[in-house]
């Protein structure tokens, strides 16, 4: 049977802040029990309809995931991507953490990790390769993008990325016979100066956290995690998520293999945070200073704001429109506010239609907006018509954001495009009346301006630049440049004016 155990920790710590008068301290939020959106119970079966439990995330039969990011089953192969040397500690700042590939004992072996985010609810699971004994694992949330590097180096290779202020440690505990005992839940607050995701100031760091981990596990009132009290089997019809267990047993979780865990982060105070990396580890004990020993990194929310900018056509005469296309795209899980400025054209006020006119001004218009939302795995765009005069625009479209109930927001995305307004050309015909009378005349055209070379076409058919004749009446002609751009000129020859 599997048991249910809500943060002990943090309900006991709440309580102790209640007896001594420390409401005010506390951020009410409406929690949301992550049970309540997926199934934290200890199995990986879809048992309840309309709520997903990981097979829903991790096989693609049955593809029914409700979850706006998943990473699916990640393998960990055995061997592979282990820590080694003494910076790699969770109070110690990526930039000093090493890895190499090796072994650990079985029971700190990693085989697979997997997360999903519902809302702010964030869910995360993984198995062991056996179940030897307790196990102790912590998983991070990275706001910054994390990943191996390849630098050789004293004592393992490195890891690529730092923390922000705001990343999350998840610590659980799985004891001998037990499911998760106990969850603590800490927030890196190293980054001296630097605000938590909200823009306001950081909670203090723990007195074991090295002075860079501070503890929420008080906030995480609705934090559960379960490990698996029955054998668990992956079904025959997904072959995307495959484990072996130290026995050679395939398929088969053995009992308090597996272990899941899910916590809200609006009660973190981190509602709408975006998390780009996922990290999960095994770890030598339950305290901050454990050792740490194999781990699984993969990506999680596509932390990105991206701009899209065309104009077209890209190259016209002088006096004929061209239309940008502007877009703001919101490639990851957390709704943004954004704005998009134009090098140009300034502020760009989004319509509320799709795809309709683009505004500009100052407040926005009715029926635009800037900043404007920009929800999870969205884009929104506008269109941009102009008549520039004659000359070549690159400009620039800057999109960014922020996370909608504050935070520090991606980095912001520039991107341009180019307009070429090509001048048109001119062409005057040389004054020669036929006042005088005379069995013929030429007429002159000049053309000028534009882009040379010239083509010509008189009225009369010629495409000569002079012509001879002898008939009064209205002469015309059109040049017409190298870029297609063109003009006219008339002159009307026998009644002694133009
Ligand atoms: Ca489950
Ligand atoms: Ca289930
Ligand atoms: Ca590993």
């Amino acid at each position: 049977m599997t048991r249910l155990v809500r943060s002990p920790l943090g309900i006991a710590a709440l309580v102790a802040m209640v007896a001594a008068g420390s409401w005010a301290t506390i951020t009410l939020v409406r929690a949301v029990v992550p049970s309540t959106v997926f199934e934290l119970e200890g199995d990986i079966d879809d048992d309840v309809a309309g709520i997903d439990d990981w097979i829903n995330n991790n096989c693609a039969n049955p593809d029914a995931s409700h979850a706006s990011t998943k990473t699916g089953a990640v393998p960990d192969p055995f061997g592979q991507s282990i820590y080694t040397g003494g910076g790699s500690k969770d109070a110690i700042n990526i930039p000093s953490w090493k890895y190499k590939n090796g072994s650990v004992p079985t029971k700190d072996e990693i085989v697979n990790s997997y997360a999903a985010r519902y809302g702010d609810v964030i869910v995360l699971g993984g198995e062991r390769e056996s179940n030897d004994g307790s196990s102790n694992i912590g998983a991070w949330f990275f706001q910054n993008s994390i990943a191996l590097g390849t630098g050789s180096g004293g004592g393992g290779q490195p890891f690529t990325g730092s923390h922000k202020n705001g990343d999350i440690l998840i610590l659980a505990e799985f004891t001998i016979g037990g499911t998760v005992s106990d969850i603590r839940v800490l927030e890196w607050v190293g980054n001296a100066g630097e605000l938590c995701p909200g823009n306001v100031a950081c909670p203090p760091p723990a007195g074991d956290g090295n002075g860079v981990l501070a503890d929420i596990t008080a906030s995480a009132l609705n934090a559960e995690g379960f490990s698996n009290q029955s054998p668990v089997t992956i079904p025959a019809t997904c072959p995307e998520w495959s484990y072996t267990d130290n026995h050679g047993v395939s398929g088969i979780f053995g009992v308090n293999s597996f272990f899941e865990v899910g916590f809200d982060l609006a009660e973190l105070n981190l509602g709408n945070a975006c998390f780009a990396s996922f990290l999960l580890e095994t770890r030598s004990s339950h305290e901050i200073s454990a050792v740490l020993k194999d781990f699984s990194l993969t990506n999680f929310e596509a932390c990105e704001i991206g701009c899209g900018k065309s104009v077209a056509p890209a190259e016209v005469c002088q006096g004929t429109s061209a239309t940008y296309t502007i877009t703001a795209d919101n490639p990851g899980g957390a709704a943004l506010n954004a704005t998009a400025v134009d090098s140009i054209y300034g502020n760009i006020c989004m319509p509320d239609t799709a795809g309709a006119a683009c505004q500009i001004g100052t407040p926005c218009p009715a029926g635009s907006s800037s900043p404007f939302l920009l929800q999870g795995h969205s884009s929104r765009s506008c269109t941009l018509t102009v008549t520039p005069g004659a000359g070549t625009y690159v400009n620039n479209l800057t999109v960014s954001g922020t996370t909608v109930g504050g935070g520090a927001g991606p980095d912001p995305k520039v991107c341009s495009a180019t307009l070429k307004v090509n001048p048109n050309p001119s062409v005057t015909i040389d004054s020669l009346l036929a006042c005088t009378y005379a069995s013929s005349f030429t007429l002159h055209s000049n053309p000028t301006g534009g882009t040379p070379p010239y083509g010509l076409l008189w009225n009369t058919g010629d495409t000569t630049q002079n012509i001879t004749k002898s008939a009064t009446g209205l002469y015309s002609v059109t040049v017409t440049d190298a870029k297609g751009c063109f003009n006219n000129a008339a002159r009307n020859v026998g009644y002694c004016s133009d």
